[in-house]
């Protein structure tokens, strides 16, 4: 009975204090698929140590990159990128882990590829803005939001990580 507590209280202790359940979305952009670019960077997030918990090829349409793309719509770029995102295939990901929106987006490096540091996915495979091969979302509240938008809850998968106790203290 003891056990079954500490394990319960050890369970919430892991969601709500250390945050490691922290999920963010992930799309590799038509470019990066035409490009070859899906094992390279699914690669990255595997070996940083992130869980994938979903994932689906696809192409959008122009309305759910509409809504995906809600705050960017009085850009001068907004109607190309729509057009660009919808072109072709996307494939769609949602990784789990401790500060894996914010540690992604480092991973990701900086919207213009030109400003983006090597050893970013934007710094090692892109050259212009918009052509960056990927998006991430850009907080927990955006990546709640996102997930939502591009994936149905029975789309992700709950499943017990062998590797969490190597990756977590
Ligand atoms: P990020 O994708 O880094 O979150 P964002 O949300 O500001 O960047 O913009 C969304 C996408 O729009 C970005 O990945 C590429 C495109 N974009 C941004 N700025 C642009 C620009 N100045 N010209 C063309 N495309 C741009
Ligand atoms: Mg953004």
């Amino acid at each position: 009975m003891i056990c079954v507590a500490l394990a319960v209280f050890a369970y919430m202790f892991q969601i709500v204090v250390t945050g490691i359940h922290e999920r963010t979305f992930i799309a590799i952009k038509p470019d990066g698929v035409q490009r070859r670019l899906v094992g390279e960077i699914i690669h990255r997030f595997e070996q940083k140590g992130f869980k994938l918990v979903g994932m689906k090829i696809m192409q959008a349409s122009e309305d759910l990159l509409k809504a995906h793309y809600f705050e960017l719509r009085d850009q001068p770029f907004y109607n190309r990128l729509v057009k660009y995102m919808s072109s072709g295939p996307l494939v769609t990901m949602v990784w789990q882990g401790l500060n894996v929106v914010k540690t992604a987006r480092a991973m990701l490096g900086e919207t213009n590829p030109a400003d983006s540091a090597p050893g970013t996915i934007r710094g090692d495979l892109c050259v212009e803005v918009s052509r960056n091969v990927i998006h991430g979302s850009d907080s927990v509240e955006s990546a709640i939001h996102e997930i939502s938008l591009w994936f149905r809850p029975d789309e992700l998968v709950c499943w017990n990580d062998c590797a969490d106790d190597w990756i977590y203290e």
